[in-house]
């Protein structure tokens, strides 16, 4: 099948492009490489080098034998997409090109602005170039859990049966998300789903879970690795835990921990995507798979992380700073997730090996976490209008004065961007 990976540089594009490929998939992809441009912004850098796009094309022809084309490109510029799907005229589009973090979006206005602007554009410039162009694609759409918030009761796949003053429908679960980033997933999703019904489309939208881990079977070599953020804004909780806990400082779960999120390792992720590429949605029809194996709290996840750190020798202490969002610290959760099994989705993955995995790999990339050790401080507060003084204060006082030490054991830091 052809399959064009809109997002193709990111944290899930790149393993996405490396599965289909090895499983026999025509695979293209488009990025403006904007995510490496943000992480610098705020001052960090993936933990892991990430070489750039032309060399991790070349890896990828001479590890895995396969052709990946690639297109530089800007989903808010509709000239572009239209001719890239008339040239490709792709089967399925797998739609990653957002920008994807909470506490990015809630900087300041000009980051929730940007945010919810780029998300909706580039996702209505794909549902109009499918119309005009594609008719007959499916667009699997990356959504995320955090659409639903934290409702005191049970999470359906998208929609639920309804009754009041006596009349039954069936309709979209109500939408309670935590920040101006989960809030664009959620408009997407409401364009999304209005554009099966006008224009007849097929598509899939995954609510997808926090993902965690750096490996899939076909990342075999060093420079066919995904990045991985560690960053307050980038890093996910999980991600920033085991780097503090390489680090030698305190675990943070935010207020009284019991912040409950959906989880899924990326190679499984990887298997949920392709399962909804080799199964598409039927024409007109707007479907949702709940995507995450299980819920962990916070606390759960630093515990665990702490239980392998201390197998490794670290011995991490746990620390609540007051939380910096505007969230419930305890509550109920407890999300449907059954479509993806109906496909023949099974977990392979599970927390505690991937945990210990993650660690094994950021040992050997101690020294970039060293060089950016600052950025582990959260400085956005949901609270706030304009965090960024506290932003560029943090960064200024964590700048070394002498430029990091190169990495040995960093492969070709030389040239790596991310
Ligand atoms: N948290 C801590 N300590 C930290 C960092 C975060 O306790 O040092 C807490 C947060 O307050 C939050 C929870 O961990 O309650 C999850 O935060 P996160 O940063 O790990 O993940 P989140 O902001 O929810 O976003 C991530 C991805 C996003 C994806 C989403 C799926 O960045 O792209 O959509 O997970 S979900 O969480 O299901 O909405």
């Amino acid at each position: 099948m052809k399959v064009l990976i809109t997002g193709i540089d990111g944290y899930s594009g790149w393993p996405l492009a490396l599965h289909l490929l090895s499983r026999g998939h025509d695979v293209v992809g488009v990025d403006n490489f904007v995510t490496r441009k943000r992480v610098k912004e705020v001052g960090s850098w993936s933990a892991t080098p990430i070489p750039p796009m032309p060399r991790r094309l070349a890896a990828v022809k001479e590890v895995l034998g396969k052709e990946l084309r690639f297109y530089r490109g800007d989903l808010s510029d509709w000239e572009l997409v239209r001719h890239l799907l008339e040239t490709e005229r792709p089967e399925t589009i797998v739609h990653l090109a957002e920008q994807r973090s909470a506490p990015y979006s809630m900087i300041d206005v000009h980051h929730a602005v940007a945010t919810q602007v780029e998300n909706l554009t580039g996702t209505l410039h794909l549902l109009y170039a499918m119309k005009e162009v594609v008719p007959e694609a499916h667009l699997v759409k990356m959504g995320t859990m955090g659409e639903y918030g934290t409702p005191n009761m049970d999470i359906p796949e998208g929609f639920f049966e309804a009754e009041f003053h006596g009349r039954r429908d069936h309709l979209p679960f109500p939408r309670q998300a935590g920040s101006w980033y989960h809030w664009s997933k959620v408009f997407d999703s409401g364009d999304v789903m209005f554009a099966t019904k006008i224009f007849g489309l097929r598509a899939t939208d995954v609510m997808q879970g926090v993902i965690y881990g750096i490996r899939t079977p076909e990342i075999t070599d060093h420079r066919l690795f995904t990045r991985f953020d560690f960053d307050e804004t980038w890093g996910t909780a999980l991600n920033r835990f085991i780097a503090q806990a390489v680090l030698g400082l305190p675990i943070t779960p935010y207020g009284k921990g019991e912040q409950k999120r959906g989880f899924i390792a990326l190679e499984d992720s990887m298997q949920s995507l392709r399962l909804a590429v080799e199964h598409p949605a039927r024409p007109g029809e707007y479907r949702v798979f709940n995507q995450f194996d299980a819920a962990y709290s916070v606390n759960e996840l630093a515990e665990r992380v702490g239980r392998v750190a201390a197998d490794l020798g670290l011995h991490p202490t746990i620390e609540h700073p007051s939380d910096p969002r505007v969230e419930a610290e305890q509550h109920y959760y407890n999300p449907i997730h059954e479509n993806l099994l109906g496909l023949g989705y099974r977990r392979t993955r599970e927390l505690d090996d991937v945990i210990r995995e993650i660690f094994h790999d950021l040992i050997r990339y101690r020294r970039r976490l060293v060089a950016r050790q600052h950025v582990l401080s959260a400085t956005v507060n949901w609270r706030l209008p304009d965090s960024r003084p506290l932003l560029r204060a943090r960064n200024a006082a964590g700048a070394s004065p002498t430029p990091p030490p190169v990495d040995p054991t960093a492969p070709s830091s030389a040239h790596t961007v991310a």
